[in-house]
């Protein structure tokens, strides 16, 4: 930890580990940068799209008093099929254990099936506030019996509901946590906006993209590995390695005489360009890796071994 930033913070500086967690596809990743207002994490419509736990911190005052929020984005809980998973839910589990207050997302349209995630969260003694998203889909009529629900079936400390895509209700939400953050020094320096370096993002968005194109078991099947990026005074030049589990796959990712691939790469490239502000040459190479998220090693080496 970098010691300068410790020695200039006020006596009062409050720091804290927000953890967001929740079934796949509740809006996780969009309410992680709606708090952080920076685009850290992918989005699609897609089920398990994230992965990783993701970093997003946020520095400020608020009231007079200086902060640092530190959110974690994770992977949505799910009863583990591959090893793959299995590492997702350690990177859920780890994220829980750090947290300071946990916010627990949950949509509209759950259908009440989150008992794994609920057996997660009651054993631990962190506050937790529960959190209602996508409201704007949702009559007046159908948020108040979703709180209803929940006020029977769960502890929180506070149910708030919240549309992540719209930023509804989401300075109440960051005043829920405010409130229960503690004094604390900053745990990273004020500069920093999140854990992972910027090769890691060059692959989320890669996957992205896959995740966008792409059906049935092909996102599922496909990893991103960045093994070239190296930024000149006016372009950043990226290699990427795409990982899938079978000839077939690989076949169906570069499609007819590569026109998937191609479109693929052109609007991964195009939103590497908006995050890293900057030009880009993107260079893809789709590799077959038999059972690549059952084996250990291949695992990681993916960075899937907290
Ligand atoms: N209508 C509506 N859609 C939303 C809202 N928040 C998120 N979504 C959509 O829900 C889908 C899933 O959003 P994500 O943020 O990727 O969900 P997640 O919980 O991170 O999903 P996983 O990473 O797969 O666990 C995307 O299509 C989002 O655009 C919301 O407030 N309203
Ligand atoms: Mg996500």
């Amino acid at each position: 930890m970098n010691t300068e930033i410790i020695e200039n913070f006020p006596a009062n500086h409050k720091a804290g580990f927000v953890s967001i967690v929740g079934k796949p596809n509740v809006g996780k990743s969009t309410l992680m940068n709606q708090l952080v207002g920076e685009r850290l994490s992918i989005i699609t419509s897609k089920a398990q799209t994230t992965r990783h736990r993701i970093m997003g911190i946020l520095n400020g005052t608020h009231n007079g008093q200086e902060f640092q929020l530190v959110y974690s984005d994770t992977p949505g809980i799910i009863k583990p099929q591959y090893k793959l998973h299995e590492s997702m839910m350690s990177f859920v589990r780890g994220s829980i254990e750090d947290a300071d207050v946990v916010l627990f997302v949950t949509d509209i349209f759950e259908q009440h099936d989150e008992n794994d995630v609920i057996d997660r969260l009651q054993k631990s003694e962190v506050p937790i506030l529960l959190l209602i998203n996508k409201i704007d889909q949702a009559t007046h009529d159908q948020v108040t019996e979703k709180i209803a629900y929940w006020e029977a079936h769960f502890k929180a400390q506070e149910i708030i509901p919240i549309s992540a895509l719209n930023g509804f209700n989401i300075d109440t939400v960051f005043d829920a946590i405010f409130n229960r953050l503690p004094v604390h020094p900053p745990y990273f320096p004020k500069d920093e906006l999140t854990d992972k370096p910027e090769r890691f993002f060059a692959s989320e968005i890669i996957r992205e993209k896959i995740f966008l194109n792409y059906k049935k078991e092909v996102p599922y099947s496909s990893e991103v590995i960045i093994t070239s990026f190296k930024e000149k005074p006016d372009i950043i030049v990226v290699q990427a390695e795409i990982l899938v589990e079978r000839a077939t796959q690989r076949a169906i990712l570069l499609g007819e005489g590569g026109k998937m691939i191609k479109k693929t790469g052109i609007m991964a490239r195009e939103e590497l360009e908006r995050f890293f502000g900057k030009k880009v040459f993107l260079e893809q190479f789709v590799k077959v890796e038999p059972d690549w998220r059952q084996k250990e090693r291949m695992l990681k080496r993916l960075g899937y071994d907290e």
